[in-house]
């Protein structure tokens, strides 16, 4: 089942036309005849749509920052950012050393109104004092709220006056949360910084053990890195660093060592891979380690690069054993979801990655979206430099890297690389238009109304999305995944996380819940009616 363009005008011609005019451009319907479907997105949302996105402090200190574990994240604002931000991204990790691992911490300064009014800065360098003197952390970094920008408070030369005092790197991020349009502001300033002041700054030269690599947008939510660790590391990989999830200051200052860099999450971390292969020449794979389909090609891309019998051999023995060991439990759960459809609406890369998967059980996604990702993360990267840029993203500060000269080395000679990219996404993203089916919907920065009415629709069999909207669409009688926090489960990358993904979502339809939900439209009239530029009618 698909909608057709009549319907989703239908939809769309409930809005005011000016609201109407710009939702067109964020809406379509995949259809292969057409050479380039353009999205619009990046793009601010229009004020009083309740959207799921997040702010640039989201995305800087709660998304790319948070995971990295031996440092201590100073939140510099009023007590709710930081609070909201604690624990409440399921980013896990485990340290060797116990009195470095910070992640359970909530620091903030706790603004108050009267360092509203006669500024915050000495409060902040406080806080600073106080945290070295309790954690003694391996680095801190000192994230800014929306009031910080707006008083004018210097971040910068706190955090740089309280490293010379205390010989502790104190790395400032200017994440503000009204920077940018969403999350994605923020993950662009955090990769900047990491840039900037942390990878690269150790004085090794070379990974100890073969093949290193670095995990880029991977942030172990749920124990989604342990799970691709534990199989990297048997085919023999050397993981020289994650970034970030389960991270740490101390590995990340050794990315530089890295032979091939691998993206998972293209949205949150492209700037750093494309600075990583200008600074130091190393390439990066696109990689997809959500589904059995997906973890089995990203390891045999990995293989291909590194082109050396023994790794492409191992990679196929640990291909085989595991998939042979998860495929009968894949099948029992595949009677169950076999036939359903899905929705899938996730932040900026997992409406992509989760199609795989759902595929894999038999669940076909009709809808399928981004809550901030970019028009290359639905079209592919060609279109970068196509894209407009707008005074939202003209306010992001933007690094501009050279080659290393001590420390810069071509991995692969130009014409291997050319070789290698006709066979594997090496430095490129296809985005997620390209592999979705003909009549299946498209949508940016899907809001509730939004969400409403395509289900009334399409009816999905189940709606993956976040805890923002999960309850309205369970009151719909729709079971809802959460596909940011996984519910509480998870991992769900790699051979065992598709498991466990294909029992929750069996579970969700297993429940009995469902027979004692009646969905509104099926007892009550619904009201029919046209919102109008001059109001309802
Ligand atoms: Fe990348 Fe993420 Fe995502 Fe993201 Fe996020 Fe997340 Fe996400 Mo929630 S970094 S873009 S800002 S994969 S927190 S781990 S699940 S929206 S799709």
């Amino acid at each position: 089942m698909a909608v057709t363009e009549k319907e989703l005008q239908e939809i769309l011609d409930q809005y005011p036309s000016k609201v109407q005019k710009n939702r067109t451009k964020h809406i379509f319907i995949k259809d292969g005849a057409e050479s380039a479907q353009v999205i619009e997105a990046n793009t601010r949302t229009i004020p009083g749509i309740i959207t799921n996105r997040g702010c640039a402090y989201a995305g800087c200190k709660g998304v790319v920052l948070g995971p990295l574990k031996d440092m201590v994240h100073i939140t510099h604002g009023p007590i709710g950012c930081g609070y909201y931000t604690w624990g409440t991204r399921r980013n896990k990790a485990q340290s060797d050393d116990p009195t470095q691992n910070f992640l359970n911490y909530c620091v903030s300064t706790d603004m108050q109104e009267s360092d509203i009014v006669f500024g915050g800065e000495k409060k902040l360098a406080k806080v600073i004092d106080e945290v070295i003197d309790i954690f003694h952390p391996k680095a801190i970094t000192v994230s800014a709220t929306c009031p910080v920008g707006l008083i004018g408070d210097d971040i910068s030369a706190v955090a740089r006056s309280a490293e010379s005092r205390h010989g502790v790197p104190v790395l400032a991020f200017s994440c503000e949360g009204y920077k940018g349009v969403s999350q994605s502001a923020g993950h662009h300033i955090a990769n900047n910084i990491l840039m900037e002041r942390v990878i690269g700054a150790s004085e090794t030269e070379k990974a100890a053990g073969k093949y290193p690599i670095n995990i880029l947008g991977e942030y172990n939510i749920g124990g989604d890195s342990w799970e691709v660790e534990r199989v990297l590391k048997e085919i023999g990989y050397t993981i020289v660093s994650v970034m970030t999830g389960d991270g740490s200051y101390e590995e990340l200052k050794n990315a530089h060592t890295a032979e091939l860099n691998l993206v998972q999450c293209h949205r949150s971390i492209n700037y750093i891979a494309e600075m990583l292969e200008t600074k130091y020449g190393t390439p990066w794979l696109k990689v997809n380690f959500i589904g059995v389909q997906g973890m089995s090609e990203s390891l045999r891309n990995m293989a291909l690069y590194f082109d050396d019998e023994a790794l492409i051999a191992k990679t196929e023995e640990v291909i085989a054993r595991e998939v042979a060991r998860i495929e009968p439990l894949m099948e029992q759960y595949k009677k169950i979801c076999d036939g359903k459809t899905a929705f899938c609406f996730v932040g900026g890369s997992r409406g992509h990655h989760y199609q795989g998967l759902f595929a894999e059980i038999g669940i076909e996604t009709v809808l399928a979206g981004y809550e901030f990702a970019h028009r290359d993360d639905y079209e592919g990267r060609q279109v970068i430099p196509t894209i407009k840029t707008d005074a939202d993203s003209k306010n992001i500060p933007q690094l501009t890297v050279s080659a290393d000269e001590q420390r810069f080395r071509l991995k692969v000679s130009p014409e291997k690389m050319e070789e290698l990219k006709q066979k594997i996404p090496l430095s490129d993203y296809a985005g997620m238009a390209v592999t979705m089916k003909d009549g299946s919907i498209i949508v940016d920065d899907l809001n509730h109304f939004e969400t409403e009415e395509f289900i009334k629709i399409l009816k999905p069999d189940i709606f993956a999305s976040g805890i923002k909207d999960k309850y309205v669409i369970q009151k719909m009688g729709i079971p809802a995944k959460q596909l940011h926090s996984y519910d509480y489960s998870g991992p769900y990358a790699g051979f065992n996380g598709a498991v466990n993904f294909a029992r929750d979502v069996s579970m969700g339809f297993a429940s009995p819940t469902w027979n004692f939900i009646v969905p509104p439209w099926q007892d009550e009239p619904l009201l029919t009616g046209t919102v109008t530029e001059e109001g309802v009618a």
